[in-house]
């Protein structure tokens, strides 16, 4: 059975404000001709399919379409578990639609999925957070955890815990969790693990960094070694661990999200699983349909000429000027006038030169003039003119007289 894993495509998502919409298209078309071309059995999302509760409508249009496309009038089993980017509710109120198609949405771990017949395929046996499917004589059992928070998971450590408690209770509980509910697995069938969480690499540490931007992680130690997979979204990035007799994988998100992740390969997860035996899990590189690129020039002039000289390359920049004095107005604009999508333009100065002068009359200036020198002094970068825009239109809102 070849099982197509993948997570984290974050539909809607834009980076600092640039839509991502065309790459998210050719992301999604370049899955068709995957699946196809892999003669794929099944697919796995495990998470923040959608960027945000609330998704653009056009992110929705396209996620649909494309859904039923995958799912081959019913051939094709799609199982999708909620990341927390998603809205539960929101993705299980699709069922009722999709399920004809054979694709299912899972949002929480109480959600029982009746047996019975999903477009070509049936589920044979269903609780919470398990289904065991049938496709063509061939069984699938799927234990399916949605992102759980501390909030939902921890009952004992409620207020005085501290950080660290928090952290082992709640990978004790996710492990213990996950063990329950792979009793239901069984010797006639394949055993698979979905899960969007945020996962330890087995080495114990019990400093504040174990929490780590804001989720909870849980320790590899803390999982059972039944699942012959555990198919993972949440980390963008790709990357397998092997725990005994379990192989543990982050199929990591289809797009760079983010300039820290420009340096991803990014890629799907073609999983290739017979019962009883180690799965074999093979990554499936996608194009990189639009890169982030830092620049960086060390005068104003400097700038401009890189620019020009790249203003055909279709990629996003972020760029960083080296200079003495705080960027003019009017280089930002010129720099985007010659090449399109540049993302942010950061002037790099020595903290000490960024300071800000409380001995100046702030009567010469005008408002719009402080607040330009204040946003730069704080945050080390121009205003964008969006954020210009504004400003300026709360001060006229608000009544704000210079002359007074
Ligand atoms: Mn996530």
């Amino acid at each position: 059975m070849k099982i197509l894993h993948t997570s984290d495509w974050h539909l809607g998502k834009t980076l600092d404000g640039f839509s991502r919409q065309n790459e998210q298209g050719m992301f999604l078309e370049e899955l068709s001709h995957i699946l196809e071309r892999e003669e794929i059995d099944m697919m796995l999302i495990s998470g923040d399919i959608f960027d945000n509760p609330i998704p653009p409508f056009k992110a929705e249009n396209m996620l649909y379409k494309y859904l039923k496309k995958y799912s081959k009038n019913g051939e094709r089993p799609i199982i999708i578990i909620s990341g927390n980017h998603d809205s539960p509710e929101k993705l299980e109120a699709l069922n009722s639609l999709s399920m004809d198609y054979g694709i299912i949405f899972i949002g929480s771990i109480n959600t029982i999925i009746p047996e019975g017949n999903y477009g070509k395929w049936s589920i044979i046996k269903s609780s919470e957070g398990f289904i065991k499917i049938d496709k063509d004589g061939e069984t699938i059992s799927i234990v399916t955890l949605p992102y759980i928070n501390d909030k939902t998971i921890l009952s004992q450590s409620e207020g005085e815990a501290k950080d660290v408690n928090l952290q082992k209770n709640y990978s004790k509980d996710i492990g213990e969790l996950i063990n329950k509910l792979t009793l239901s697995f069984s010797e006639d069938s394949i055993n698979i693990v979905m899960a969007h969480l945020f996962l330890q690499n087995g080495e114990p540490s019990d400093s504040e960094r174990e929490i780590l931007g804001g989720s909870l992680l849980v320790n590899m130690n803390d999982l059972p070694t039944s699942p012959q997979v555990y198919a993972l979204g949440h980390l963008h990035k790709t990357q397998n661990f092997i725990h005994e007799k379990s192989k543990m994988s982050y199929s990591g998100a289809p797009i760079k999200y983010s300039k820290s992740e420009r340096r991803n390969k990014n890629s799907v997860n073609i999983i290739d699983m017979k019962r009883g035996m180690v799965p074999e899990i093979k990554r499936e590189y996608l194009n990189d349909y639009k890169p982030i690129e830092i620049w960086t020039a060390y005068s104003t002039e400097e700038a401009i000429e890189i620019c020009t000289k790249n203003k055909d390359k279709d990629c996003y920049v972020y760029f960083e000027i080296y200079c003495e004095n705080f960027l003019e107005r009017d280089l930002v604009s010129t720099l985007k006038k010659i090449k399109k999508d540049i993302v942010e333009i950061k002037p790099c100065l020595n903290a000490s030169e960024m300071t800000w002068d409380e001995t100046e009359d702030l009567n010469f200036k005008t408002m719009e003039e402080i607040f330009f020198d204040f946003y730069k002094f704080k945050k080390g970068k121009v205003p964008s003119s969006e954020i210009m825009n504004v400003f300026n239109e709360i001060i006229e809102d608000g009544g704000y007289n210079e002359t007074n």
